[in-house]
């Protein structure tokens, strides 16, 4: 076959869902490589795209059906054909719904994909089936509860408005690893004389890059805002006229909560001295058009929705929204773009079902009763990885009469403890449409390549599966292309007028997201919010606020791999170099600890071993394990979420992965 060059799209979780162009001889992709004329990623990709075809042809790829062929999570399976598989889940399920009815089955997807067919798949089967729902609250609901409850609907700003921005703020973003793509913006934005600040726990890789840092105690960034505001007030360098006709309940803000917060008091939550605070509050005041871009972090504690409230405050207080280059980008919030609901079909289920939150897929597979879970049904995640409580989670999965089925590319730690494996295709071997949530386009693909060996697609899985069951709704019939299209049907103002033929070309065409007024009940950005539980932001504490164990342990994302995914990368893996947790030398010299030792990190949820790295990157208090890795890779027989909990966050039933304490002591020496 000669060879073609197709357009695809990056299908991360990920804010830059980038444009590529895919090489292929018409059965292998031979290179991947960024699209020049993508509107945001401009040709560029990460280390982990660039070379995706070493991904596509990894060695560990796994590409037929597999059935156990040993004791639960021994890993040992035989090859097996769909029309077995198929029927072995089906016989299965129809047994566990007629024995404790369909709630007793729990479906568990992430984003491993974020095309809106592939990720959303399984949503009108499991439905139609009555199975348990699950509530898909792994990442940052938290952050989105909080803007809502101040910005409403609002879409983000368009992240290449930073470029006109004289004091950018990267805020609990990690953009080296997570937001490449806006820091060309920065950077932009830097040549044309802005001052770029960061504040975050550590000094992370994006520091480097920050004229100004600003380090945190994790978990109290409402009191640096809080501080912040009240020397704003103070000084005089609010914008009244935009408080007056934009904003509810400013007044009340300053009148009942500011009062309590002069920079002694955040110097004090938050352990930046309060000169500091002074110094970031007035150049925020004083900037031009101050652009905050606010990451995940300070969202995934206790308090992460009141949190973002308090953050989302800072640009109404100096009117940065109604300056161009100025604004807080969160999301973009794409989602409204498109109704899924013809697709989900919501309407399928047989009354209401139970709803289970996957940050507590330890508890569910382990206590919860009534009725009890007796089949899990994973795709496009890796739950024995990334969710907390690694224990918990574990102990679940190795229940012996748990039928799990895991649809998956590679042999990770979920995969072990499958009773059915079935093989999973990357995007390049499906159809998809992707909305992005840190930028503003669309994209449509097609496969470049025929699904290696017996690879399907979600959706043409779940149409198999929804055939053995006996349901015959006409949406199981149609493909994904014929979705997509159901999809672009639906009219909607963030589509109107978008150029439909460079869309259907694989081209990724700008949305129109409306901009022409406030998406709140009240139609002003609501500071005060009365159908909030609190309706006027103040200082919450987290969890661990009152925690007894002396580090707090950060578990950041890595520079080179995402979540728990590019582990059959041995490029990358061997560049994220061996598990790490990095302490402050002070904290290791009080523990007898060297750089380079192994060590045990423990709290009561359980044990992992790491490598220790003595940095002063890390200030004292601080822990940090970046990366989320594949047990195959890790120093011992447990990953970093051993040590994270199943609480949840304030509003958003969110993940609290940066939320928990732990201690640390050396290894005990092997052989
Ligand atoms: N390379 C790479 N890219 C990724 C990912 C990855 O794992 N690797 N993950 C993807 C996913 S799923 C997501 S959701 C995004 C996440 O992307 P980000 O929003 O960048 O990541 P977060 O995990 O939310 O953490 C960002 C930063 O917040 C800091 N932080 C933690 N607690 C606090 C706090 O209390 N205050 C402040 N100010 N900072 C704090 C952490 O140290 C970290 O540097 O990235 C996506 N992209
Ligand atoms: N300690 C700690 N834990 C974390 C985080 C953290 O910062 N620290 N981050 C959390 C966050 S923000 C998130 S969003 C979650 C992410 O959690 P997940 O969404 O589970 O993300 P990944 O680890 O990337 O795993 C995705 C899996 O989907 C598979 N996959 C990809 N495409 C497809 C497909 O089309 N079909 C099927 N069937 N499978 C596919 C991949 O091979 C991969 O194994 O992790 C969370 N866990
Ligand atoms: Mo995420």
């Amino acid at each position: 076959m000669p060879l073609s060059t197709v357009r695809s799209a990056c299908p991360y979780d990920c804010p830059d869902c980038c444009g590529l162009l895919v090489d292929t001889d018409g059965e292998r992709v031979l290179a991947v490589r960024g699209d020049p004329e993508h509107g945001y990623s401009q040709g560029t990709l990460c280390g982990k795209l660039n070379g995706y075809e070493r991904t596509v042809h990894a060695p560990g790829r796994i590409l037929t059906p597999l059935l156990r062929d040993g004791e639960k999570g021994s890993g040992r399976f035989r090859p097996a054909t769909w029309d077995e598989a198929v029927a072995a889940i089906a016989s299965r399920w129809k047994e566990i719904v007629a024995a404790h009815g369909g709630e007793a089955i729990l479906p568990y997807s992430y984003a491993g994909t974020m095309g809106l067919v592939q990720r959303n798949a399984g949503e009108a089967f499991f439905h139609r089936l009555g199975a348990s729902r699950l509530d898909r609250t792994i990442c940052t609901p938290a952050q989105n509860a909080g803007w809502d409850l101040v910005m409403g609907a609002t879409p983000g700003p368009d992240p290449d408005e930073a470029r006109e921005s004289d004091m950018v703020v990267l805020w609990g973003v990690n953009a080296v690893a997570t937001n490449v793509h806006f820091l060309a913006r920065v950077h932009e934005a830097r040549r044309r004389g802005a001052r770029i600040w960061l504040v975050d726990t550590y000094r992370t890789p994006t520091a480097k890059l920050a004229d100004e840092v600003v380090l945190v105690r994790p978990g109290s960034d409402g009191a640096l805002a809080l501080s912040m505001l009240h020397v704003l007030d103070a000084e005089g360098l609010t914008d009244s006229a935009f408080l007056g006709r934009e904003v509810q309940g400013w007044e009340a803000l300053r009148r009942e909560v500011l009062p309590e917060h002069p920079p002694e008091r955040g110097a004090a939550l938050t352990g930046v001295p309060a000169e500091r605070i002074r110094a970031l509050a007035r150049a925020y005041g004083r900037a031009r058009a101050p652009f905050i871009r606010l990451g995940g972090g300070n969202s995934r504690y206790g308090n992460g929705a009141m949190t973002t409230r308090l953050l989302v405050c800072l640009p109404a207080a100096v009117g940065a929204w109604r300056k161009r280059g100025g604004g807080l980008l969160a999301s973009t919030g794409t989602g409204q773009a498109f109704d899924l609901a013809p697709f989900t079909r919501p309407d399928l289920q047989p009354g209401p079902t139970r709803l289970v939150n996957m940050n507590r897929l330890g508890h569910a597979l382990n206590e919860l009763t009534g009725p009890r879970v007796m089949s899990l049904y994973v795709h496009t995640s890796n739950p024995a990885a990334v969710a907390p409580d690694q224990n918990a989670v574990l102990r679940g999965l190795a229940r012996p009469d748990l039928f799990t089925v895991v649809h998956e590319r590679f042999s990770t730690d979920t995969v072990r403890w499958a009773d059915v494996v079935l093989p999973a295709p990357t995007m390049l071997e499906t159809a998809d449409l992707y909305r992005s949530y840190g930028q503003f386009f669309l994209q449509r693909t097609r496969p470049a390549i025929r699904p290696l060996g017996q690879a399907l697609s979600n959706w043409d899985t779940f149409r198999l599966l929804a055939a053995a069951m006996g349901f015959d709704e006409p949406l199981f019939q149609q493909t994904a292309d014929q979705v997509i299209d159901g999809l672009l049907a639906a009219p909607s103002p963030w589509r109107e007028g978008i150029d439909r033929a460079a869309l259907d070309e694989g081209r990724a065409v700008r949305l129109r997201e409306p901009r022409d007024r406030w998406l709140t009940p009240s139609g002003r950005i609501e500071i005060e919010n009365p159908r909030a539980a609190i309706p006027l932001p103040r200082w919450v504490p987290t969890h661990e606020e009152q925690g007894t164990l002396p580090l707090r342990l950060q578990t950041a994302p890595s520079v080179e791999t995402l979540n728990s995914s590019f582990g059959e990368r041995e490029e990358l893996v061997r560049r994220r170099g061996p598990m790490a947790l990095q302490v402050a030398p002070g904290e290791a010299a009080a523990r007898g600890l060297a750089d380079g030792q192994r060590v045990v990190a423990w709290n009561g949820l359980g044990e992992v071993e790491l490598m220790l790295r003595v940095t002063d990157a890390v200030p004292p208090g601080v822990a940090v394990a970046e990366g989320v890795v594949w047990l195959d890779h890790a120093p011992g027989p447990r990953s970093i979420n051993a040590l994270t909990s199943q609480r949840l966050t304030d509003e958003g039933a969110g993940s609290t992965f940066y939320d928990n304490r732990i201690d640390v002591r050396a290894a005990p020496t092997t052989g």
